[in-house]
């Protein structure tokens, strides 16, 4: 078989963003575009001659493609071994799962995760390190840097391989394992989380819907949930990998799970509702008539973690990213653990996890995970979900009043202005940090702001520092807002709004209600209406 080194030109545009790198499918479908990331990926880690590395995608639009293309080069670059899901599959919990069980360098994750796809939708890259989680800054910046100057890339001259057969084919130097995308990760669930009990739950009668919105959980989900904890067939829907997700925006939040929320809130509510999201990192968790915010389930979690059997030595400490709210901190301090507050994106985490510092971890965006990977984990967050439900023998519902009642709670919405155009919304964010000094001590309405500041995160464990991650406004009322910019978006800008408040008595009560004064007093802050055009946000979730 012969190896080609093809000549090529730098694109200036594959430099990766909160999750890799992310555009529409025109843009990777541009001759050499797929073939030019990659290779840079490969040309920073001069360790690959005879490793093993991973590959898997979500399934989307250009996944089988873009698989075979990866393969191909990863061959051409000495890989030893390559492992890849079947039909080109891995949910991005099951890659980081693989990559740490098979000892690989690292793994190239195909996903725009919850970003629509088709011909026209989204499609993504990322490089997974060693350790299973995604590549941190430093690695991200030399992979673009890379990219700006690469000349040539190498690649195997050999026919596309057979995803459906599992086992083993050569290609190249390299031999290609085709593995089951389920096995390990479904072996890996059942050292952490109490299976005979959640059998016995549904035994019982409890009675769940799990939407894996037409994306890669789908066949994760029915193992595990129908076929080895017993629940009814039908129990997973949307259970099956479409390559444009069957037209859904397979993101898990009350606005595009439209689905599971009206059988949630109407009459034939099952006891339990959750979906993931295009790659499976997500999850949403609904109880009857009650949505569980993501900020609040990584607290209700890390309260009751020790009832599952992978967490019953308790926790080491617990981080969430700055936008999420603060309702778990206040379960770290009072089981006295550390809490830390990290920048946007997963990749923060990863040396928090490493260095034995958290065990547990979760942002906003309904992404919630623990030390067992390097990801976020959607089927993960509902199993242990479903692990508290059976050990407390509460409905969900009681589970999460009962934490309110013990803790207070703190409500919460996030304000989402899709397409803004891109200077205005970065004329909002310099605008804003231009305010930032004369903030402090002035009011909005019922609201005084107590401090400001666009946040910095130093790292702990290697020192490194990461600034201007979202500015910051916090109230004496204990209350905040927080604005960032998208970095997963594709088209235009997109603003994040982030508004909280904490209430220790008032636990019942409408949730815009409770954040009125806050979105009024964000509006004021950044004037928002005036700078966008935009009179209301195009997502509250
Ligand atoms: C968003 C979320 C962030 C999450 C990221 C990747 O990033 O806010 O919390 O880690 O998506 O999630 P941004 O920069 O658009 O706000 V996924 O499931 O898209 O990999
Ligand atoms: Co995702």
């Amino acid at each position: 078989m012969t190896v080609l080194a093809v000549p090529t030109q730098p694109f200036p545009d594959q430099k990766p963003g909160t999750s890799g790198l992310r555009k529409k499918v025109p843009v990777f479908r541009q001759p050499a575009y797929v073939e030019n990331f990659v290779q840079a990926i490969f040309d920073t880690l001069p360790e690959r001659a005879g490793a093993t590395l991973v590959v898997g995608g979500d399934g989307r639009f250009l996944n089988r493609e873009v698989v075979q293309t990866t393969l191909k080069i990863a061959a051409a670059n000495g890989f030893a071994r390559i492992l890849v899901g079947q039909g080109g599959l891995l949910s991005t919990p099951a890659a980081s799962c693989v990559i740490r069980r098979s000892g690989a360098l690292g793994g190239v994750v195909l996903s725009a995760s919850h970003n629509p796809g088709g011909p026209e939708g989204d499609f993504g890259i990322k490089f997974n390190g060693r350790n299973g989680g995604p590549a941190p800054e430093p690695v991200t910046e030399a992979i673009y840097a890379r990219t700006r100057a690469i000349n040539a890339y190498r690649i195997v001259e050999a026919p596309d391989i057979d995803l459906e057969r599992l086992g083993d084919v050569a290609l190249g130097e390299a031999t290609v394992t085709v593995i089951d995308p389920v096995a390990d990760y479904a072996a890996l669930m059942e050292t952490l989380i109490d299976f005979p009990r959640i059998a016995a739950l549904f035994a019982a009668g409890f009675r769940m819907r799990f939407d894996a919105m037409s994306a890669v959980t789908g066949p994760y989900a029915r193992e595990i949930l129908e076929r080895r904890l017993g629940a009814p067939a039908g129990t997973v829907v949307n259970g099956v990998p479409l390559p444009d997700f069957g037209g859904h925006h397979p993101d898990p939040n009350p606005v595009h799970a439209h689905d599971l929320m009206a059988l949630m809130t109407g009459p034939d509510a099952p006891d339990f509702g959750a979906a993931s999201d295009g790659d499976g990192d997500r999850n949403m968790i609904v109880a009857p008539g009650l949505f569980v915010t993501p900020s609040d389930s990584l607290a209700i979690l890390a309260a009751h973690a020790h009832l599952a059997p992978g967490y019953a030595g308790g926790l080491a400490g617990i981080a969430r990213s700055m936008p999420t709210s603060r309702a778990a901190d206040r379960v770290a301090a009072s089981l006295g653990i550390p809490a830390y507050e990290t920048p946007t994106g997963w990749k923060f985490f990863g040396n928090l996890l490493d260095a034995g510092r958290i065990t547990l971890c979760g942002e906003e965006s309904a992404g919630t995970g623990s030390h067992h990977v390097r990801e976020k984990d959607g089927l993960w967050a509902v199993l242990l979900w479903l692990n508290l439900i059976a050990a407390t023998g509460k409905p969900a519902a009681q589970v999460v009043r009962d934490h309110w009642a013990a803790y207070g709670r703190d409500y919460y919405a996030r304000h989402d202005y899709e397409e803004v155009e891109n200077a205005a919304a970065e004329e909002l964010m310099a605008a804003l940090r231009g305010t930032l000094a004369a903030l402090p001590g002035r009011r909005f309405g019922d609201l005084t702001v107590e401090a400001a500041d666009d946040f910095a995160y130093a790292d702990p464990v290697d020192g490194s520092v990461t600034a201007r991650q979202g500015v910051r406004v916090l109230f004496r009322e204990d209350a905040r807002v927080v604005f960032r910019l998208s970095g997963t978006g594709t088209v235009g800008a997109t603003l994040r709004v982030y508004l909280e408040r904490y209430a220790r008595d008032r636990l019942d009560a409408p949730s815009t209600e409770m954040l009125a004064p806050v979105v009024a007093a964000a509006e004021a802050i950044a004037g928002i209406a005036a700078r966008t055009g935009r009179t209301g946000p195009s997502v509250v979730t």
